[in-house]
């Protein structure tokens, strides 16, 4: 039975990753960081089946330890701060988790053992201001946010320790991708989730940002397999994972509030607190490589992506007498 330790666990992709493993037949070794109540909301369903460790991005001893008790095969290293926002809030924290991080994690697989083959969870927020209409693999990175800086980092000491130590290490290149564990601060789940709110009578408005800026958004579980197929070839690389579709924000509400039935310019207030002070207004990801070395595609379009989480919303709305929080 291969074994495999997620950084990350407890997040969007840390859950779906785990969830596809378990299918594989893997042994799921999750890092989760120490928390005064637990939160783990997105591995409810399959906490039985998974290790959970302690240990932090912050503390290499921990992760050291990790590795030396659990011998993973693969380790794919989804923990970050990985909200953009809170980048501008806390710099050096993110620079700390989403940057060195990284270091921790590699030097540590380099001490412990270097066969295992390591994912590194890199993003399209590091082409930011864009120099390359579609962005791919080569296309030169210009970060607008602490979060991008710290992503840049970790790319390129994930190429780093390939090159010096010969590492099998991969970074992801992976554009927005979402669905019903996406965090509710992140604007997709915001949308949908006020969507159903709204429909459902809870809330009358939705407060948003830039409208005009522009996502390739893909469905989360079509990219947690693209990670593990990168972890299967001959040769370690780095990828760029896409739909290859790009949608502004506007889009997005027009076709979540039309699917229920609602006019979205009578909810939608434009509130310039959501305003960045550096926007990436625009991606679009070329995914040629990927669909040609890894065989990988998306399953799910953009419509569809909108109406799987506007219905998740409504249900879970349903499901809990409505009693979701709402984030802002
Ligand atoms: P997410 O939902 O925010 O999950 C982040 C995970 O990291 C959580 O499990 C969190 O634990 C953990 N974490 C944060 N700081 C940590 C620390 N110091 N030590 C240990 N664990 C820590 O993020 P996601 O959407 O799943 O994304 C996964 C990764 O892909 C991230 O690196 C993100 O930057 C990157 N990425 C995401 C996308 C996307 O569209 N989703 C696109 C490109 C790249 P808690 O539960 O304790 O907070
Ligand atoms: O949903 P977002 O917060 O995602 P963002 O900044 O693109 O980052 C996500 O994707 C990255 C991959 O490119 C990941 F690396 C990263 O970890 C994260 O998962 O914002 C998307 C867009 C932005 O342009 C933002 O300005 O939506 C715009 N927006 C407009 N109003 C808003 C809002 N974003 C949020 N979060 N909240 C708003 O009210």
């Amino acid at each position: 039975m291969p074994k495999a330790l997620i950084t990350g666990i407890t997040g969007q992709d840390g859950s779906h990753l785990a969830d596809f493993l378990l299918e594989k037949g893997y042994e799921v070794v999750g890092m989760v960081r120490r928390t005064s109540t637990i939160n783990f909301d997105r591995i409810r369903h399959i906490q039985d089946r998974v290790t959970i460790v302690q240990g932090d991005l912050l503390d290499q001893v921990s992760i050291i330890h990790i590795l030396q008790d659990h011998h993973p095969e693969e380790v794919f290293n989804l923990a970050a701060q990985s909200f953009v926002p809170t980048s501008w809030q806390q710099p050096v924290l993110t620079g700390e988790f989403t940057a060195l991080g990284v270091t921790r994690m590699l030097d540590a697989v380099r001490t412990v053992d270097k066969n295992i083959r390591f994912y590194q969870a890199s993003s399209s927020e590091m082409f930011g201001k864009v120099q390359e209409v579609p962005q791919r693999e080569t296309t030169p990175f210009y970060p607008r946010s602490p979060y991008g800086v710290a992503k840049v980092y970790g790319h390129w000491i994930t190429i780093n320790y390939r090159e010096s130590y010969n590492l099998f290490a991969c970074s992801g290149i992976l554009f927005n991708h979402e669905g019903p564990r996406r965090g509710l601060e992140f604007v997709t789940h915001k949308i949908t989730n006020s969507v159903a709110r709204i429909k459902l009578g809870l809330a009358t408005e939705l407060r948003l940002g830039n409208l005009e800026s522009r996502r390739d958004w893909g469905w989360a579980p079509d990219y947690v397999r693209a990670m593990w197929l990168m972890l299967q070839q001959d040769h370690p690389d780095d990828y760029v994972v896409a739909t290859g579709e790009t949608h502004s924000v506007r889009e997005f509400c027009q076709e979540a509030f039309s699917y229920v039935g609602l006019d979205w310019e009578k909810h939608v207030i434009v509130d310039p607190n959501f305003y960045r002070p550096a926007e990436v207004d625009m991606l679009v990801g070329d995914p040629s490589k990927a669909r040609r070395v890894l065989g990988w595609q998306p399953s799910v379009n953009f419509r569809e992506l909108v109406h799987l989480m506007v219905d998740a919303d409504l249900a879970a709305l349903h499901q809990t007498g409505n009693h979701t929080p709402h984030v802002g």
